[in-house]
């Protein structure tokens, strides 16, 4: 099947990771051609993609109208925008903003959990489908083959997030924080809009703005999505965010309750069956011939990685039948651009996308 794919928000660290991706061949699509769009600072400049100058636009409905499938990779008030006028007009929109992963209608997808919802039934009168928060996406996908075997009861959750899920600015100010530091010795810098102290040598307890009840809006997005995908609505999830100074890779921390009795091995075994997860748990570094990670996997080498790594896997006497485990993934590929693009390839591959261009 061959597509014209847009990308919305080209320009930015998702953008550019789904351009990245999008070099690859796919088994359900080749890309025919290739739009893209950001903000009018850019528009005008050329973007290589495999040999040919693609122009950057910027936004219209007249030209996203000649795209099959467009991704949007911007923040939610571009994505309320157009993506309604879009799909009215029959073309399948994924959308990795916030925007639309509480509608009702809106199936929200990671393709290796809950991809049968990508069916032309869920998506021929409204084709959208949200794309989860970066932290949201690899815990269910370690949630998912667990909850089914052993049934799931609790999850308690510590993110430690890299500053690119918050976009370049973000890296530029970890960047130019820690040079500060190393060239004045001065770690004075920082509170901008994005992070209220300096998040150089630093953790902050702080993703995102603080809602009523206390919790910040990426801790409420992470329960919030977590129960949609996993068809759990009662599934009581805490969680709590926490921006380290990495640049790319998102951890998780993570301690789960289960209906059923459960040994670290008997985890180890299902997660290691799951599509996209990759298990890497030894006990000491004299096994490290075994594998290139060693014992665990940190963020930076995840970085660039497609899998979901999931390591430290052991009982926890907290509950009666308690795991605790450690996540890690690339939040620019897995966490966004590229469960997008698996989304876009599970409806090629299920003739999703045949049957809404045929409408
Ligand atoms: C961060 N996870 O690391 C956020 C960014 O809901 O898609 C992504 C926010 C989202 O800053």
């Amino acid at each position: 099947l061959e597509l014209t794919i847009g990308i919305v928000g080209a320009t930015g660290v998702v953008g550019q990771t789904a351009l990245d991706i999008l070099t690859d061949d796919f088994s359900g699509f080749k890309v025919k051609k290739l739009k893209l769009y950001a903000s009018r600072a850019s528009a005008g400049k050329t973007i290589s993609f495999k040999n040919n100058k693609v122009t950057i636009e910027e936004p219209s409905l007249s030209s996203m109208l000649e795209c099959n499938a467009l991704l949007f990779a911007t923040d939610a008030a571009i994505s309320s925008e157009y993506i309604p006028k879009l799909a009215e007009k029959g073309i399948l929109c994924i959308d990795k903003s916030s925007a639309f992963r509480a509608h009702p209608s809106v199936p929200l997808v990671v393709p290796e959990v809950n991809g049968n919802l990508l069916s032309p039934e869920n998506l021929s009168k409204f084709p959208v489908v949200a794309s989860p928060n970066c932290c949201t996406i690899p815990l269910v996908m370690a949630l998912k083959p667990l909850q089914e075997k052993f049934g799931l009861k609790r999850v308690i959750v510590s993110t430690y997030q890299s500053v690119s899920g918050a976009g370049k600015p973000a890296i530029d100010i970890l960047t130019d924080e820690s040079k500060n530091f190393f060239v004045n010795h001065d770690l004075t810098c920082g509170k901008s809009e994005l992070f209220p102290k300096s998040i150089a040598f630093n953790v902050m307890p702080y993703v995102a703005g603080i809602l009523e009840n206390g919790d910040t809006d990426e801790e409420s997005k992470i329960i919030a999505e977590t129960r949609k995908i996993l068809a759990s609505p009662n599934l009581p999830v805490a969680a709590t965010s926490v921006r380290v100074p990495t640049f790319v890779g998102h951890g998780e921390s993570v301690t789960l309750e289960f209906s059923s009795k459960v040994t670290a091995s008997q985890i180890k075994e299902e997660l290691s069956h799951f599509p996209g997860i990759c298990v890497i748990d030894e006990k000491s570094m004299l096994n490290e011939d075994l594998n290139h990670f060693g014992m665990f996997v940190t963020p930076r080498e995840a970085h660039g990685k497609d899998e979901v790594f999931v390591s430290r896997i052991r009982k926890t006497d907290v509950f009666d039948n308690g795991i605790s485990l450690w996540i890690v993934s690339d939040n620019l590929r897995k966490g966004a651009a590229l469960n997008a693009i698996q989304v876009i390839n599970t409806c090629a591959l299920n003739g999703t996308i045949q049957s809404i261009l045929a409408k």
